[in-house]
């Protein structure tokens, strides 16, 4: 009888049909108590040797924690930057390492908070995607992949904002 087995195969292609795209559009990416969605990193600008992540980090523990810093094997560093008005002008500024509260939740997006990736070492196509690994103090190391997009939304919603160039 060899209808049982080739049924059981088709199911497995079914489910691989069905589990395939939900993993691969997955929002979330767990670690430990931290909950890391909207990862998106901006496609390379021209010749430009730098470009930027943005996600948000959400903390469902009782504890803060840290992230304490972020690597990728597309680029020389990245650093974990701010953008802030002084003097009316955009400057960015070292923010690491970043706190991420308690029952609480810290955005990364354009005109603020960012992931530096500097000295790319390959063009970021839009509509890829891109592995960065996220260092915290209490949760540990945790690779995620990221949504090439060569324009990054200001937030979930949509927004009337022009978004900076970085
Ligand atoms: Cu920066």
């Amino acid at each position: 009888m060899r209808l049982k087995p080739l049924l059981a195969f088709a199911a497995l292609a079914l489910l691989a049909l069905i589990a395939g795209p939900a993993l691969a559009d997955s929002h979330q990416v767990t670690a430990g108590d931290l909950v890391i969605s909207s990862r998106v990193v901006r496609a390379s600008i021209g010749r430009s040797p730098n470009t930027a992540a943005y996600m948000t980090i959400a903390n469902r523990g009782a504890a803060p924690d840290r992230l304490m810093s972020a690597s990728c094997a597309c680029a020389e560093t990245v650093e974990i930057h701010v953008m802030q008005e002084m003097n009316g002008m955009m400057m960015m500024d070292d923010a690491g390492p970043m706190v991420v509260p308690a029952h609480g939740s810290v955005d990364f997006r354009p005109g603020g908070r960012h992931l530096m990736l500097n000295g790319l070492k390959e063009r970021l196509t839009d509509g890829g995607e891109q592995e960065i690994t996220l260092v915290f103090e209490h949760a540990g190391p945790v690779t995620a992949s990221f949504h090439i997009r060569a324009k990054v939304p200001l937030s979930a919603q949509p927004s009337r904002q022009q978004p900076p160039k970085h």
